[in-house]
C-alpha cells in the first residue's frame, strides 16, 4: 500500500470508534477485491473505503455546525435526519483536511449513502462495498447482493435501493430525493 494510504488509514483509526474502524476497513478490502473484479485501481477504492465514514463519528451538533462554517448546502432532508450529513461533510473534510485531489474518491465520499443518477463505477463500487462489506450481518438480501456486487454492479445497486427504500417506507422515515432519484435512474438503466 502506498504511504499516502498508510498516513490516512492511521489518522481516520483515531477519529472513528472500535466498531466504525473495523466497518471502515471491511468496506476498504471489499471495494479493493471489487476493483480487481471490475479492472479498476485497487489503490483508489482502498482509499475511498476507508475515507467514506471519516465524519460518522462527530456529534450531531457539531455536524451542522461544520455544514454551516464550511458553507455546505443541505437539503430539506438533511436538515432532519442528521446521520445523512455524514456523507457530503466526509468528502469536505476527504478533500480539506486529508488532502485528497481524486474527484472521484471524493465524488464515491459523497454520495455513498444515497448514491447518485450516473455513478462512476468507483462510487458505485464504494456504495454497494458498504453494504456488503463482512461486518454487516442485518441487511435485507445479504447473499444475494454480495453475489451480485461481483457479476452484474447496476444490479447490485438497484437491489440495494430497492431494500433500503422499502426499510426506509415501513419505518416512516425521511427519504432523502437523491435516493429515489439513484433508484429510478438505476431501474430504467438496467431495461
Ligand atoms: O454510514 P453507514 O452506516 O456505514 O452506511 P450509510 O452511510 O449507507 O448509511 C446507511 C443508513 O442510511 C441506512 O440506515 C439507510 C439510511 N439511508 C439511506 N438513504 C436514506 C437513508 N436514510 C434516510 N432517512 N433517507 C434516505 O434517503
Ligand atoms: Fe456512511
Ligand atoms: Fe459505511
Amino acid at each position: 500500500m502506498t504511504e499516502e494510504i498508510n498516513r490516512i488509514k492511521k489518522k481516520i483509526k483515531k477519529v472513528l470508534d472500535k466498531e466504525r474502524y473495523q466497518h471502515t476497513l471491511g468496506v476498504a478490502y471489499t471495494a479493493c477485491s471489487m476493483a480487481m473484479r471490475y479492472g479498476e485501481n485497487p489503490d483508489r477504492l482502498f482509499l475511498a473505503g476507508i475515507l467514506h465514514d471519516c465524519a460518522k463519528n462527530i456529534p450531531n451538533q457539531e455536524k451542522y455546525a461544520l455544514c454551516k462554517k464550511y458553507k455546505i448546502s443541505l437539503n430539506e432532508t438533511e436538515k432532519i435526519a442528521p446521520y445523512l450529513l455524514h456523507s457530503k461533510l466526509g468528502a469536505y473534510l476527504a478533500e480539506h483536511t486529508y488532502g485528497i485531489k481524486d474527484m472521484e474518491v471524493l465524488n464515491a465520499v459523497r454520495y455513498h449513502t444515497t448514491g447518485r443518477p450516473g455513478m462512476s463505477r468507483i462510487e458505485k463500487i464504494i456504495f454497494t462495498a458498504d453494504y456488503i462489506e463482512p461486518n454487516r450481518k442485518n441487511a435485507p438480501n445479504l447473499p444475494e447482493v454480495r453475489r451480485l456486487a461481483f457479476t452484474d454492479l447496476d444490479e447490485a445497486v438497484v437491489k440495494i435501493l430497492d431494500d433500503t427504500l422499502e426499510y426506509l417506507e415501513s419505518g416512516s422515515r425521511p427519504i432523502d430525493p437523491m435516493t429515489r432519484m439513484t433508484y429510478e435512474f438505476y431501474l430504467d438503466y438496467l431495461d
